[in-house]
């Protein structure tokens, strides 16, 4: 009787949830991809074979959009933060993953990966900020974040190309979106939603924050697109 009991709670929570999908494109006149000039450390342009790219804005041939954070606002989720841990990479002076998101109390590890130095800065506005010395001796260093938050950024102060975008959740319904402009979040409860899509701020097309509403559906994948435009702000 017990066992029946706990099978169909099972049943239940995996039925009742569906996939999110969409694409973030942009719109209106492009602007040239960057490269970065990594002269200033040769340690840093020793380690790339070919010149490396601004990933700040960051389109396809389409005109969609790569590094957007799309996230579903207000889900209810109990379960434990992931064992593994967040990982932020410093590989060739360039932060690995560009941007990411991460649960609150998930053990984040902050490796360096060159044999140089680096200084993590932590700009976040409502967690804690950190800022400290990475020699190239130190290759890990491990961290958390304790408070929901809003994408922030972390900056290299020896590089000053160097910088990453962070947001806290507290469940795992996030992704970011990939070279082609998709993302892909999957097993979200059933229900009705708020979905954020979020793109960095950069000097000529401002940044971007849109939200939008969904209905979820058990067992079906819903789809919800977003276009930026040059001058999009980061509004409430
Ligand atoms: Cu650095």
């Amino acid at each position: 009787m017990f066992k029946v009991f706990i099978s169909s709670i099972l049943v239940l929570s995996i039925a009742f949830s569906g996939t999110l999908v969409g694409t973030v494109s942009f719109e209106g006149k492009t602007k040239k991809p960057r490269s970065i000039p990594m002269d200033a450390d040769p340690v840093c342009g020793a380690s790339h074979g070919e010149k490396v790219m601004s990933e700040s804005f960051v389109v396809d041939k389409d005109k969609n959009l790569k590094n957007v954070l799309v996230w579903v606002e207000g889900v209810n989720y109990n379960n434990d933060v992931p064992k593994e841990p967040a990982i932020i990479d410093q590989k060739g002076c360039v932060y690995v993953p560009h941007v990411q998101g991460i649960l609150k109390g998930q053990k984040v590890l902050i490796k360096n990966s060159d044999a140089t130095l680096h200084n993590i800065h932590s700009m976040a506005k409502i967690n804690n900020q950190f800022n400290f010395a990475m020699p190239k001796v130190v290759k890990e260093k491990a961290t958390t974040f304790d408070k929901l938050e809003e994408p922030f950024y972390i900056k290299c102060d020896v590089h000053p190309w160097m910088k990453t975008w962070v947001s806290v959740f507290d469940h795992p319904f996030f992704a970011t979106t990939d070279e082609n402009g998709n993302y892909q979040i999957e097993n979200i409860p059933a229900g009705t939603y708020t979905v954020v899509a979020w793109h960095e701020m950069d000097s000529k097309f401002k940044g971007f924050k849109e939200a939008k509403t969904i209905t979820i559906t058990k067992d079906e994948s819903s789809n919800l697109s977003f276009k930026m435009k040059k001058g999009d702000k980061h509004k409430k």
